[in-house]
């Protein structure tokens, strides 16, 4: 399959992001890509191409304008106000407070922001945009009849959800995806999120509808990030009861039974008989990973892909987390090579 790339994941380069009660060096680095990128060359995964730019209608179809608006202009409204230095918020509307957009740059960037792990940097909005253009290319790869693509998206997307950032995330390069799939005319689009976190983001994108089928393996909220929303009784509202599947699993959870709720999960995919299904990949679920508590091998990655390849469907895989830095573009590539393994290629 073709790997679509850009250069300027580059420009987003935070510096630090708040974890356990201290500022540690940011988990999500340039280097993480870099390493995908040049695993798929070394294993001749298929030819890498750079993205087409689709500009901001595909965003505004999944993020409220006045996000985009805020996250187009952040920086510069940051370094006026406080210098040039990573943006990050500090306070957060809860129980009883008021949702309304405050009237500074610092309280636009709360009321925008969902964690504290997510600087906003001179390059963020580029980066961002680079990403979504990353995603939306490898979606016109699949919709223009290759079986399937790689979009080694950088930043990440799949926290980001209609108005806020989080999770290393601003735009949700999945949800775009799916959604601009929809537009080109696919009936019914799956989106099969592998990520070691819960998709929050994409989920409340698709909440209410049963055009697109999400499902989501992840760490129990209960103890994990995101805490406030993947718990398997979220299944989706109105028109889209049903349509919303969550596989939350304890720390420690190993391939035997993370490969359970999979299978389970390809299960759904099948009977819902998708035109196209987008694969949220993080890695994150490895061993060995510094922020998350799963105990997948390397090789565990290379049968997930393989039992996603039988599935025999136009599937566009989307990167998102993944942070053992050493093995990242091995676990993701095992995934893709799995995936072509099955499909006789
Ligand atoms: C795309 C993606 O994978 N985003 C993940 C964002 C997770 N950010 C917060 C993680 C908090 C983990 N706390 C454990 C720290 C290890 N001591
Ligand atoms: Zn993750």
């Amino acid at each position: 399959m073709r790997t679509v790339y850009s250069d300027r994941h580059r420009l987003q380069d935070g510096k630090a992001e708040l974890v356990d009660g201290r500022l540690l060096p940011c988990f999500e680095t340039p280097r993480r890509a870099d390493l995908i990128l040049a695993e798929v060359k070394a294993r001749g995964l298929g030819e890498v191409i750079g993205p087409e730019a689709f500009g901001k209608e595909p965003l505004a179809r999944v993020h409220d304008p006045r996000y985009l608006a805020f996250l187009e202009t952040a920086w510069d409204e940051w370094v006026a106000a406080h210098g040039d230095h990573d943006a990050l918020p500090l306070v957060w509307a809860i129980r009883g407070h008021r949702n309304r957009e405050p009237g500074t740059i610092g309280g636009r960037l709360s009321y925008f922001s969902m964690d504290a792990g997510t600087p906003i940097t001179a390059g963020t909005w580029k980066a961002a945009t680079a990403s979504a253009d990353v995603a939306l290319t490898g979606a016109k790869l699949v919709a223009g009849g290759e079986g399937a693509a790689f979009s080694l998206c950088r930043p990440p997307g799949h926290h980001s959800g209609p108005d806020y950032l989080g999770g290393y995330c601003f735009l949700n390069n999945a949800a775009i995806a799916a959604q601009w799939l929809r537009d080109q005319g696919a009936a019914r689009v799956a989106v099969l999120d592998i990520d070691y976190h819960h998709g929050n983001g994409t989920q409340i994108v698709f909440y209410g509808r049963a055009d697109v089928l999400f499902l989501s393996i992840h760490a129990d909220p209960a103890e994990e990030y995101p805490h406030f929303l993947g718990y398997a009784d979220e299944t989706g509202t109105g028109a889209g009861e049903g349509f919303t599947r969550n596989y939350p699993l304890p720390w420690g959870t190993g391939f035997d039974r993370w490969s359970g709720a999979l299978d389970d999960a390809l299960a759904a995919v099948r009977a819902y008989a998708p035109d196209a299904v987008v694969v949220s990949l993080g890695v994150d679920a490895f061993k060995d990973d510094p922020i998350s508590r799963f105990t997948l091998e390397s090789a565990d990655f290379t049968t997930a892909g393989r039992r996603i390849g039988a599935l025999n469907l136009p599937t566009l895989f989307v990167m998102e987390g993944g942070y053992a830095i050493g093995p990242i573009g091995v676990n993701a590539v095992n995934v893709l090579a799995g995936f072509e393994d099955a499909r006789g290629r």
